[in-house]
């Protein structure tokens, strides 16, 4: 945590400093540093934008605003309560979406209360709400122009290129630690003629480009702590335009996973298949009318290509000095790569499975027959 003094410099563009009551860090993030302002009658969420990460933070938070006013407005028609149905962001003093104190960009937003979110999914009932939470976020933006949206990280989930800084790195060798990670490599290189399996149809145009949340772990969905329902995504760094398939992949990948990101015991992890049931119910009764037919089709793809598209980005990460990822641990990248390139290898076992899942979700909706995955 920062010295006091230094958070309160940053809170007096923001408030009054002299009525915050408490400083706490909060430390789920693997990007930003955040922290939860206290005032005798509310609260509010501070964050330091990590500028290594995001090299425009006011692209981001063009992006996050534009996405946040139409999402605001549409919810507000529907009734929900703004202050819950979307992020709230609090402007600084003088009106701007960030504070800039000693070269560092700082946001606010407000504190979204009797809410929480997971960091470890054990309720089918709960993915199953957080699935709903997705697909309505697509929807909410479906009509919104993703070309509008800057692309505030290049290539976020362009996996080949992702594949080509691996291969730069791994010749290079820099940190000496390849040796350490061979089997990691040759199973990431006998998988690299299919990396290409999303990007190539979205470059085609065979599936939409949509507004994509791209970080949609079960820890960035708020659920309504008296209902459990769900109520809004939080953290919009990433918001970009790509395909909802991202998105369906990354919330499984997370959420579906028996173990945490960076369990060392592989034993336990393992993609638990009634909550890959929930989840796309979930998910596909709110896309219902707006998902196609060969996005369905391409949903399993989604959940392979997230899962070992992180297994390279942490394994390029531990090879380039643990430079991007938060680190807490030694060898924490090396880590989670090999536990994502085991649940990659565990969702190749349960591929078919996962696909007779979609059907029966599916028929249980009732979607026509042509949406089925043909098998
Ligand atoms: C990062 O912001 P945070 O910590 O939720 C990362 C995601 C990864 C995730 C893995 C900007 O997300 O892409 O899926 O870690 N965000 C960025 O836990 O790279
Ligand atoms: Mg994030």
């Amino acid at each position: 945590m920062r010295e006091k003094e230094y958070l309160l410099e940053v809170c007096e563009e923001f408030f009054d400093p002299k009525n915050v009551i408490e400083i706490k860090e909060l430390t789920t993030g693997n990007i930003n540093e955040t922290y939860l302002i206290k005032f005798a009658d509310c609260k509010y969420i501070l964050q330091l934008l990590n500028s290594h990460v995001y090299y425009s933070p006011i692209g981001v938070m063009n992006n996050t605003r534009l996405i946040v006013d139409h999402i605001r407005k549409k919810c507000i028609y529907q009734g929900k309560n703004p202050h819950k149905a979307v992020l709230n962001f609090i402007k600084t003093r003088f009106g701007q979406d960030l504070a800039i104190v000693n070269d560092e960009y700082w946001r606010c937003s407000e504190y979204i209360e009797d809410a929480y979110s997971l960091e470890k999914v054990s309720d089918e009932q709960e993915f199953y709400e957080i699935g709903k939470a997705v697909g309505n976020f697509q929807q909410l933006l479906s009509d919104f122009h993703p070309e509008v949206l800057d692309d505030t990280i290049k290539q976020f989930h362009d996996t080949p290129e992702r594949f080509k800084k691996l291969k730069e790195l791994i010749d290079l060798n820099y940190y000496d630690r390849v040796k350490n990670c061979q089997n990691e490599i040759e199973f990431i290189c006998m998988r690299q003629n299919k990396f290409d399996i999303l990007i190539k149809e979205l470059k085609k145009g065979s599936i939409p480009k949509r507004v994509t949340h791209n970080d949609t772990k079960a820890s960035n969905i708020m659920l309504d702590s008296r209902t459990k329902k769900y109520l809004c995504l939080i953290d919009l760094d990433t918001v970009m335009k790509g395909t909802l398939l991202f998105d369906y992949g990354d919330a499984l990948r997370f959420g579906a996973s028996n173990a945490s990101e960076d369990e060392i015991d592989l034993s336990h992890v393992d993609l638990n298949l009634d909550f890959v049931k929930a989840f796309t119910k979930g998910f596909l009764e709110e896309l219902k009318g707006e998902i196609t037919p060969f996005e369905i089709a391409l949903l399993y793809e989604g959940l392979w290509i997230i899962t070992i598209e992180l297994g390279m980005r942490f394994l390029s990460d531990y090879l380039d000095g643990d430079k991007y990822f938060r680190t807490s641990k030694l060898d924490h990248n090396l880590i989670r790569a090999k536990n994502q390139l085991d649940l990659t290898n565990k969702i190749e076992q349960k591929e078919l499975q996962i696909k007779k899942i979609i059907n029966d979700v599916l028929k249980e909706l009732g979607y026509e027959n042509e949406y089925l995955i043909r098998l």
